[in-house]
């Protein structure tokens, strides 16, 4: 699978706003098939775990309130150079920086409130996409 799938999540602002399906619509715009999806509200343990790697960072209890505040929406999504297109289809951190057209640019409202995440490496979405889905839903066997 390396290469071709990597993980999204629609973050709390996006979903608490009403702009989960626009931003789904984008990522099919952009040549990603929905391959896994689900609504989910994250527990604390849940989110700490998945930012972990951002444990020793000044944001990081803002970051796990933030993501445990609602629902957000995990996705496992598909195209050939999966990761790297993402990246650049969410544009950068702080949507004031994003560029033009990008997800974060039209829908983010903050560094911290910023819509949408997206593994930054093929090693981290084989990672994240096992935190949320079964080896059945990614491959879409359950269907
Ligand atoms: P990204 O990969 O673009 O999502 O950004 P990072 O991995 O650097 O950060 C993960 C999340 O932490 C961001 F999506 C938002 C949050 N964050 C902050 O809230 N403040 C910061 O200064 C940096 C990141």
């Amino acid at each position: 699978m390396a290469g071709t799938q990597t993980l999204g999540i629609i973050k709390p602002d996006a979903v608490a706003s009403g702009k989960a399906g626009r931003i789904v619509a984008h990522l099919e715009g952009a040549g990603y098939t929905v391959r896994a999806m689900r609504m989910s509200r994250l527990s604390l343990r849940e989110a700490q775990a998945f930012y972990a790697v951002h444990r020793e960072r000044p944001f990081y209890d803002s970051l796990c309130a933030f993501m445990t505040s609602g629902p957000c929406i995990p996705m496992v999504l598909e195209r050939a150079d999966a990761v790297r297109q993402l990246r650049e289809v969410i544009g950068a951190t702080d949507p004031a920086e994003a560029a033009a057209g990008t997800v974060r640019q039209l829908y983010a409202e903050s560094k911290e409130r910023n819509a949408i995440h997206a593994s930054d490496s093929d090693d981290n979405a084989v990672r994240e996409i096992g935190f949320f889905f079964s080896e059945a839903e990614r491959t879409g066997l359950w269907g």
